[in-house]
């Protein structure tokens, strides 16, 4: 991408009065690094500047900063420059409308690296083959000279970190592997993000990802794996995080083209996750399909319904 994109960007943001970061519903370690990242960088220029995300991120990310700062309610009154965040699709923001109904004025800037789905931004900094959002920021950083410290490592490392699943995806590239090594010369704690974004998994979840296990059955026709957890296995200590795990873990399935982990919530709906580790497959393209999105290895869906299990296998009623 052109430099001069980003130049622009920086500019904008430097002449704003007041900004709003936006991220997704239920946000992940990228969505709440890149966010905290901007926020950091909002704090250099001294700017005022919201946070708008719906739900809290969650404690595993403690150690970022500015994380008070994220808010449930959202005015666009005052605001003159809105930055998206690692949002594949505008409907995850939650604010699509308020979004689309903006006053001309109100520009848009998005950083991501999910495929284009929505043509809404001003600025589009979009690298569909960064690893993480905050890969992109990284180049924002340098392109703009800006002085990258501890925080900014952190919150670089931890969406290169979690978006890779440690470098295990085959989006890490060997400059996001260059990144990461320029974040420790940083200071960014590589033990501490991974203890709190990796291991530290409560009994409740080792308890669940058996049940999931236990369930684990392969389509012999389309070499694809399945693995269903009905309402009732699943304990309400249990966390979006902890079944996030359990999708990656369940990629570790030698052999077959990919995978789905279907499980019921709460709501009659069911949520999906797919994952690949095989290279030829694109397992968004089956996300898109069922009304969801994502990346060529790791998408996700959610549809109506409920789990029913009729002559041994499970059905979606
Ligand atoms: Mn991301």
């Amino acid at each position: 991408m052109n430099d001069s994109l980003f130049q622009k960007a920086y500019s904008l943001i430097k002449d704003a009065k007041h900004i709003l970061l936006i991220t997704h519903e239920k946000p992940d370690g990228d969505a709440v690094a890149s966010t905290c990242a901007m926020a950091e960088i909002l704090e250099f220029l001294k700017k005022q500047y919201s946070i708008f995300c719906l739900d809290k991120p969650s404690y595993q990310y403690n150690y970022l900063p500015h994380l008070k700062k994220f808010n449930s309610d959202c005015d666009f009154n005052q605001v003159d420059i809105i930055i998206v965040l690692d949002c594949g699709d505008l409907k995850r923001t939650n604010l699509k409308k308020q979004i689309n109904q903006r006053q001309k004025n109100q520009l848009i800037i998005e950083f991501d690296h999910h495929p284009k789905i929505d043509n809404y931004a001003d600025i589009e900094l979009r690298i569909s083959e960064s690893a993480s959002t905050t890969e992109i920021l990284y180049q924002f950083l340098k392109i703009n000279k800006i002085k990258i410290n501890k925080n900014l490592a952190n919150c670089i490392l931890t969406g290169i970190i979690t978006d890779t699943a440690n470098f295990l995806y085959p989006s890490t590239s060997s400059q996001t592997i260059n990144i990461a090594s320029e974040m420790l010369t940083y200071g960014a704690k590589l033990p501490l993000i991974i203890e709190s974004t990796w291991r530290n998994k409560s009994l409740v979840a080792m308890k669940t990802l058996g049940k999931a296990m236990s369930s684990l059955k392969i389509n012999k026709k389309y070499n694809f794996a399945t693995v269903v957890l009905s309402q009732e296995n699943l304990d309400n200590a249990i966390t979006d995080e902890d079944m996030e795990g359990i999708a990656g873990f369940l990629s570790n399935l030698e052999n077959v083209s990919g995978i789905m982990f279907l499980h019921e919530q709460k709501n009659n709906s069911l949520k999906g996750s797919l994952r690949t580790s095989n290279n030829n497959v694109d397992i968004s393209r089956l996300a898109y399909l069922l009304g969801g999105g994502g990346h060529a290895k790791a998408s996700g869906f959610t549809i109506e319904g409920k789990l029913e299990k009729t002559n041994k296998i499970w059905q979606v009623q």
